[in-house]
């Protein structure tokens, strides 16, 4: 484990300390990720507690994250980039691969690498100041931090060719509608709904974000002959757990909410 990092807050929130809230805390430097805050991350992730159901990603200030602290950029030859751009993926695995489900919550510059680690994160978040932009096509670099696997997934290798190619920026209510955020909130209220959201992700049965989390992925990615064959393992696994018996009979004997387009 590396160093605490004073560029990152944790804290937990709910009765049984079921959402952690990991906050980068760089607003001066606009939350550049340095190599520090990036492996802080990392340990962020990994070392979350057994009562952690779900996590929030947010960050001080006026930005979310203004991407690779470029400070850093400059002494690097082509193995140690190699080895900096892997350092990022293992980050960035454990931010979507890690114990449980990530909300991001954005505002103002979500940009570069700012952009792939929400992109790394399972639900975003954005309100009204949002932008998205990956400058690196015009810092004359290439995104390293899994841009260019996760980006595409959420809105298409062609709208994200463009955005490198000509440097088009996109605004909260475009991003929203390419896909890059699932929610558009109010300036300021991106924290408290992704807050709340968390909250309601956490009182999921773990089986059904585990699976959603670690099977959905990889079946979208499968042939679909073996698609359906690892969602029918899936599901045979989650129905038989406990929990989701008991929650199938709290349904049927009338105790547990229908669903509502409220
Ligand atoms: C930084 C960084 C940074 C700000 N690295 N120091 N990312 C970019 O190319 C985006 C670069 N940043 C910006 O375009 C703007 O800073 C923002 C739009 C995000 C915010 O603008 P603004 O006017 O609010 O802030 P500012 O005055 O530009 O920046 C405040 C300070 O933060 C300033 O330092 P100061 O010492 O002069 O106060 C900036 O230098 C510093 N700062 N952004 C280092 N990114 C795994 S590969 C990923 C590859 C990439 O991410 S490339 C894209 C990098």
């Amino acid at each position: 484990m590396t160093q605490p990092s004073t560029d990152l807050h944790l804290e937990f929130h709910g009765e049984q300390q079921q959402v952690a809230v990991i906050r980068l805390t760089r607003a001066a430097k606009r939350n550049a990720l340095s190599d520090g805050l990036i492996l802080a991350l990392r340990d962020a992730f990994e070392n979350l507690p057994a009562s952690t159901r779900a996590a929030v990603i947010d960050g001080e200030g006026p930005h979310f994250c203004a991407g690779l602290d470029l400070s850093e950029l400059q002494e690097r030859d082509a193995g140690q980039g190699l080895h900096h751009s892997r350092m990022w993926h293992a980050a960035l695995e454990h931010v979507q691969h890690g114990p449980v489900p990530v909300i991001a919550a954005l505002h103002g510059a979500v940009v570069g690498g700012g952009l792939e680690l929400a992109s790394a994160c399972h639900i975003r978040v954005a309100d009204d100041t949002t932008f998205y932009a990956l400058p690196e096509g015009s810092r004359g670099i290439f995104v390293g931090g899994g841009g260019s696997v996760r980006i595409p997934k959420l809105i298409g290798a062609a709208r994200m060719t463009d955005m490198m190619l000509t440097g088009r920026v996109y605004n909260a209510v475009d991003g929203e509608r390419i896909g890059l955020a699932q929610y558009l909130v109010p300036a300021g209220t991106a924290f408290d709904k992704a807050l709340e959201l968390a909250h309601r992700v956490a009182g999921n049965a773990p089986l059904t974000n585990y699976a959603l989390m670690h099977a959905l992925p990889r079946i979208a990615e499968q042939p679909a002959d073996q698609g359906f064959f690892t969602e029918a393992l899936m599901a045979a696994i989650a129905q038989s757990a406990p929990e989701a018996k008991a929650r199938v009979t709290a349904f049927l004997e009338g105790r547990a909410n229908k669903v509502s387009k409220d």
